[in-house]
């Protein structure tokens, strides 16, 4: 059908090519009335991704007519020409611009090179169409995907644990701007109704579940602050957020975990892997097989829909996004994705603290400057900041009120600053009593170490 249009479109054009970018005009609005109809196609978007395959269209319309030979051949013209133009049913993205590669003189043969490009390009626009399509369902399941139990109020909480000092990062990340760090290209796509979660290996009865038997096992809900090795000392690769799942332990007994397994593997949908000892399933701490996050189904790049958040232990050896299996092995038995390639087996979230204001390098006026940010030792809590100005010794700061000891805590000092560059540094000390080392190392192998430490000027009051 729509190479009959083209066709019809190029032998017009060949006279005028106002006829043949009306035409595509014309067969852009009757795609757009497709996407209209289309519950899953979001229509802003889909004129947008129109607009620019009717402009790429008219764009590759004219440089076929400028290399199309005159004579008998240019009633191929047509078809290609009209092809940039996707299926109508498909949010197709932009078509890329089609290269000047031909020009009057080059006759037939730059005409059907011209012609194999615009060829290629309209197959790219139908595959990327189908892929947004396929992208939109599956926000659209995520959208109405039901909870099973409400969760997250965060109101009152934040009052509580939010110091309210102007450039701390705020308690609750909100989802939109969370961290987002793992090896996919694209992010997976999971159907939520053809979704299994498998429970392998030294498992005394392997199943697979699906979404709802997995829910059905009743939900929780947890505050914990997640951490990526790779942070370094005053990084932002961290986020804090309240995490409703399946206790990690109820799902594996569901399968009985069978004595010997000192390893869980958690592997995700598109093979990734992380894993720890299967002691941190039983010890008390809350970990869970995760569907949401601050009270929405988990976001799309955070693993929807179901992922593991294991307190205490970095991402990397934890936190599997878009999970699809829960092996039970031993710890000699597999290395997870990231070990082989140079990180450590086990990743315990190491005790660490940052300023978050004054920034690196700012001028503050002299007088009174609030010097605050975040400390976390996730599993042991904090139960001190200090803060030292150009290494003169450890003030205490004041800590906001804790919820547990899985998520950061915001803290402040009060500094009577005074004129000329001085340094700040902090240090935490854990909910045991270690205070963190000074020792400066690098993320890898096993997370940074060392006090964060910033430069900042002070400028007398009156200048
Ligand atoms: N499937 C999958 N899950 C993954 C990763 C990954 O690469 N693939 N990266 C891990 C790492 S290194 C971290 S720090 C956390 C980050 O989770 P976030 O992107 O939701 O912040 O996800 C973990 N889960
Ligand atoms: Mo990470």
């Amino acid at each position: 059908m729509a190479a009959l249009f083209g066709a019809g479109l190029g032998l017009a054009a060949r006279r005028r090519l106002v006829v043949g970018a009306a035409g595509i005009a014309a067969f852009g609005l009757l795609g757009l009335a497709a996407a209209a109809a289309d519950p899953r196609a979001s229509l802003p978007a889909s004129a947008g991704a129109l607009l620019a395959a009717v402009v790429a269209g008219v764009a590759a319309l004219h440089r076929l007519l400028a290399a199309a030979p005159t004579g008998r051949g240019a009633t191929q013209a047509g078809q290609p020409g009209a092809a940039p133009i996707p299926p109508a049913s498909t949010a197709a993205e932009p078509a890329a611009p089609v290269p000047a590669v031909a020009g009057h003189t080059t006759g037939r043969r730059g005409f059907l090179r011209v012609a194999a490009l615009a060829t290629g390009v309209a197959a790219l626009s139908a595959a990327s169409g189908r892929w947004l399509t396929q992208r939109s369902a599956v926000a659209l399941a995520r959208s109405e995907l039901l909870l099973p139990t409400r969760v997250g109020s965060t109101g009152e909480i934040r009052a509580a644990v939010d110091l309210v000092v102007e450039g701390v990062v705020p308690f609750v990340t909100p989802n939109k701007r969370f961290y987002r760090f793992d090896t996919a290209l694209v992010v997976p796509r999971v159907d939520v109704d053809t979704w299994r979660l498998r429970l392998s290996g030294m498992v005394d009865r392997p199943q697979d579940l699906t979404y709802d038997q997995l829910v059905d096992l009743g939900l929780s809900e947890h505050w914990t602050t997640l951490a990526c090795v790779s942070n370094e000392v005053g990084g932002g690769l961290i986020g804090n957020a309240l995490w409703g799942g399946v206790p990690l332990r109820t799902v594996l007994d569901l399968a009985g975990v069978q004595a010997g397994a000192t390893q869980i593997v958690a592997r995700s949908v598109d093979g990734w892997t992380a894993g720890f000892p299967t002691g941190a399933a039983y010890d008390g701490r809350e970990a869970l097989v995760a569907v949401s996050m601050n009270g929405e189904p988990l976001p799309l790049e955070h693993g929807y829909p179901v992922r593991l958040v294991v307190p205490g232990l970095y991402g990397y050896v934890s936190a599997t996004k878009w999970l699809g299996e829960l092996e039970l092995t031993t710890l000699e038995a597999f290395d997870a994705y990231w070990v082989p390639r140079g990180w450590s087996k086990l990743g315990p979230i190491k005790t660490q603290s940052r300023i978050d204001v004054p920034s690196f390098g700012a001028t503050v006026p002299a007088g009174i400057v609030p010097v605050a940010g975040v400390a976390w030792a996730q599993g042991r809590g904090i139960s001190a900041v200090e803060v030292q100005v150009d290494e003169a010794g450890w003030q205490p700061a004041r800590l906001a009120a804790a919820l547990n000891d899985d998520t950061w805590r915001q803290w402040v000092w009060e500094w009577d600053a005074t004129p000329g560059p001085h340094s700040l540094q902090v240090r935490a000390t854990d909910g045991d009593g270690m205070t963190q080392t000074a020792e400066r190392r690098p993320v890898m192998p096993d997370g940074a170490t060392g006090y964060h430490t910033i430069r900042v000027n002070v400028r007398a009051a009156d200048s």
